[in-house]
């Protein structure tokens, strides 16, 4: 309050207050002063990479002016905030989503072209902002996309790394990881030097009682790290509102170094502690579902929840309302179980520097929690083992405890006598060493838990959380399945298909109510717009067909079946299952005569996807996809008949080219184990068709579409560990063709057989944990079922528009609807300007 400009010196601020550009001539300006002040250069002198920065700071300037504004509604207003913590934010270039969702591309368009540039080049010139590893960070920035885009009062917390996730090269068929700097230049953020928060690590507790005979709890020593906030604006689409991502950045608290020690002579001690606290946010781990319990990794967790609790709580207590009114002002919600700590620290504010009772504060917390699990493979629960916490958080530590006492002891007493339940249930884990078990932190502390696809939300009730429906009841658990936004995802990676669909429905209302597409059917069997819709589809494989030959050096034919598979790379999502099929097609073509294979369908086989640099086998499988590529795309018998390509650092502005190119897309993860799955949203939404087994949101997508529409296959969830089982006491014949696959392989057809013999290995010798024996037969058979109904190029055409027309439940503007009514009982704060540029509904 005292930092604002006094009343009567208003009138003259008001008059000189920033106003967005809106013309061309005026965002031509702002590029030219952009480029001539800022960035210090001049009309000799600007290539396309200070266009870019130009026109990015063009539009940020924009941004940020209606950034204040939604910040400064928000406060006046009063109303309830959703605060979305999570450790990865997997957000892709921003300057083409700020042109859209401004509505203002084609001004930029104009603008860019009468100064000497085309917009494609400029937008290029960006560098991913690749804060996340997979499906979990790139949900998260949906969903902020939707937040804003629905004008809820939301903000993002997470970490600002100074590596995003690695640059994956492929080097004579094998992985290499280039680290990711991306920071040199980025114009989306804005740093916060005056927003600093002192974080505590290590150290020792203390108790005493005071003058009124209260224990009071210090938590002395140890050493400060210095969180600072680095803010960057997330526009709505169609509406001025314009929410904050604020990523938290490490520095030694200290200032520049320890002068004690650099006075003393050691200069180079004195750097390291800088350097020490600055590792803290150094890097993103790239791992996908899997927890390493490394220490840096709950330092990072620890730093980054305590920075926004601190946030968050300040902006309460500005309001200065009743602790108990925490709840009706603040929800959080915890993308799966990285932030839990914010749980515990929490209650330690609230108890300890609040001075609330414990049952009170608790109160509190579980009110302001929610909780959303991602996956219930075993390997990425993440557990912390008791001494480290010990060591690095012991105040947090001692309030877990205190936490597990008073839940067991409700358990207790509602089920006595059963101490199995208490030490299934128990948050500690009694191992060697003791482990702290986070989703169980994350369920106690939290007043809803969620999955993220109907299967998955039942999976997780009746599994690895059964027992916890039972003591607080199955209203706790609920569904919400994954959406994504289609603003990136069609408007923005195919915006010649967002056009024609706009020319049939009058107008881009669709992408603010994705249900819309429905009357989309009506055109299932327009011959002229099929065509355009075929003709859009040629077209998005042509581009996609240029990428491949400038990257990898192989032509493919645009007129083959482009059939996709990319996403991280996991032995549970089955790329092994992929390359054995194509192997076996390939084994197939070489033993047919000519004539009959003049009757094959020619095929692309596409894979991308990172491997963890640790996953051994994952790499393994990335090996043997360009062993087999090496082979097949060299074999003159087979010419466009089948090609095998990988594409090299699959990201998110590499999606937005590829996703718009398949025909066939494959979601193949064995049954019960891809929680949702998002890109399966993305390929069908773009006029492409789906193999998948009946896993995560392949089964509503099937719902919603028609089986019809849809290639499933393979065993179901529930027949797995029966399945599992018989492996590992049964005798099994092998499935001949995949057998001779093997053969193949053994028979160095793709190189050292030695490469790929873990591979093979996994499956003949040693359980096949994910069932690819099982699935195999059913899998190269429906994948002619592929062949079969692609010949019908009418039928395929139409098929893809229904389903189209069919996506509308899977915009993640749906999703968050559902979280903010059944999870935040938050309400949007549309300000009084949305919904001007003009849809037409
Ligand atoms: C992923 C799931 O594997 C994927 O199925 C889901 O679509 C996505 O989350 C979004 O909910 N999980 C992860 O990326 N990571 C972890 C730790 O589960």
């Amino acid at each position: 309050v005292e930092a604002s400009i006094p009343e009567p010196q208003r009138e003259a601020w008001k008059r000189f207050q920033a106003k967005p550009f809106e013309t061309k001539d005026d965002f031509e300006k702002e590029v030219v002063r952009h480029v001539e002040t800022t960035l210090a250069r001049s009309m000799f002198n600007c290539d396309e990479t200070a266009a870019y920065a130009a026109a990015s700071l063009a539009f940020r300037d924009r941004l940020i002016t209606e950034w204040n504004k939604t910040q400064q509604r928000q406060t006046f207003a009063d109303t309830k905030r959703v605060y979305y913590l999570s450790l990865e934010f997997l957000m892709g270039r921003a300057l083409d989503n700020a042109m859209l969702n401004v509505g203002l591309k084609d001004v930029a368009k104009d603008g860019l072209g009468d100064l000497g540039f085309r917009i494609e080049d400029i937008i290029e010139q960006e560098h991913d902002a690749a804060l996340g590893n997979g499906g979990l960070g790139r949900l998260a920035a949906c969903f902020l996309d939707s937040l804003a885009s629905l004008s809820y009062p939301a903000w993002g917390y997470g970490l600002r790394y100074r590596y995003g996730i690695f640059k994956q090269e492929i080097v004579d068929g094998y992985q290499v990881e280039v680290p990711d700097y991306w920071l040199d230049f980025n114009p989306w953020e804005f740093p916060r030097h005056d927003i600093a928060v002192d974080i505590q690590f290590y150290g020792n507790i203390r108790k005493y009682q005071d003058d009124t005979g209260k224990t009071v709890v210090v938590w002395e020593g140890g050493e400060i790290v210095k969180a600072t906030a680095y803010d960057v604006p997330i526009p709505g689409f169609d509406t001025p509102a314009t929410n904050n991502l604020r990523l938290w950045s490490s520095k030694a608290a200290s200032g520049e170094f320890d002068f004690q020690k650099f006075n003393n002579g050691d200069y180079e001690s004195s750097v390291a502690d800088q350097q020490r606290a600055e590792t803290i946010s150094a890097v993103l781990y790239p791992n996908d579902s899997l927890d390493r319990g490394k220490e840096l990794r709950l330092k990072q967790q620890y730093f980054w929840v305590a920075a926004s609790l601190y946030d968050i709580v300040r902006r309460f207590k500005k309001t200065k309302r009743a602790w108990g009114e925490f709840p009706d002002q603040v929800a959080i919600q915890l993308n799966d179980t990285h932030p839990t700590l914010a749980v515990v620290e929490l209650q330690r504010i609230l108890i300890d520097l609040e001075g609330l009772e414990w049952d009170e504060a608790w109160n509190i917390v579980t009110k302001t929690f929610g909780y959303t699990n991602h996956t219930v493979l075993p390997e990425a629960l993440e557990k912390w083992s008791v001494p480290l916490f010990q060591n690095l958080l012991p105040r947090h530590l001692s309030i877990i405890y205190d936490i597990n006492q008073t839940f067991l002891q409700s358990v207790e007493r509602k089920n006595p006598g059963d101490r199995d339940l208490l030490q299934r249930v128990s948050i500690i884990e009694e191992s060697q060493p003791k482990m702290v078990r986070m989703a169980y932190l994350a369920i106690v502390g939290s007043h809803k838990v969620n999955g993220v696809a109907e299967l998955h939300s039942d999976l997780i009730k009746t599994t690895i959380f059964k027992d916890f429906v039972n003591i607080f009841g199955p209203d706790k658990f609920t569904n919400v399945t994954n959406g994504i936004t289609p603003r990136r995802w069609l408007h923005q990676a195919n915006p010649r298909l967002s056009a024609l669909i706009a020319s049939k429905l009058g107008g881009l209302a669709f992408l603010k109510d994705l249900t819309l597409l429905n009357d989309l059917e009506k055109f299932a069997d327009d011959k002229d717009f099929k065509k355009d819709w075929a003709e859009i589809k040629h077209a998005n494989k042509v581009r996609l067909a240029k990428h491949i030959k400038t990257t990898t050096g192989v032509t493919v034919n645009p007129s083959a079946l482009f059939d996709i598979q990319v996403k991280r790379i996991h032995e549970y999502k089955r790329q092994q299952m992929n390359i054995f099929g194509v192997i076996h097609r390939y084994l197939t073509i070489k033993a047919m005569g000519a004539e009959e294979r003049k009757k094959l369908a020619p095929r692309v086989s596409i894979f991308g996807g990172k491997a963890a640099p640790g996953y051994w086998m994952a790499k393994t499988i990335v090996h043997l996809v360009n062993s087999v590529g090496a082979v097949v795309n060299n074999d003159k018998d087979v010419g466009d008949l089948l090609k095998v390509i990988f594409l090299e650092d699959y990201n998110v502005s590499k999606a937005e080219i590829i996703v718009p190119a398949s025909d066939i897309s494959e979601h193949i993860s064995t049954a019960g184990t891809e929680a949702s799955g998002t890109s399966n949203m993305k390929f069908v939404l773009n006029g492409g068709l789906i193999i998948g087994t009946c896993d995560g949101a392949n089964i509503e997508i099937t719902r919603e579409i028609g089986a019809e529409n849809i290639f499933l296959f393979g065993n179901l969830s529930e027949d797995v560990e029966d399945l599992r089982h018989a492996h590992t006491y049964g005798n099994r014949d092998m499935d001949a063709d995949l057998a001779k696959v093997f053969e193949a392989i053994k028979g160095n057809m793709f190189g050292d057989a030695n490469s790929f013999s873990a591979l093979v290995g996994a499956v003949e010798n040693h359980g096949d944990y994910y069932l690819v024996s099982d699935d195999f037969h059913s899998y190269i058979t429906t994948q002619d079922m592929v062949d079969e109904a692609y010949r019908d190029q009418d039928e395929w055409v139409s098929k893809t528009i229904i389903s189209v027309a069919r996506m509308g439940f899977f915009t993640s503007d749906r999703c968050i609807n559902e979280y903010a009514e059944s999870i935040w009982n938050i309400e949007p704060l549309v300000p009084e300007t949305e919904g001007q540029s003009g849809l037409e509904r």
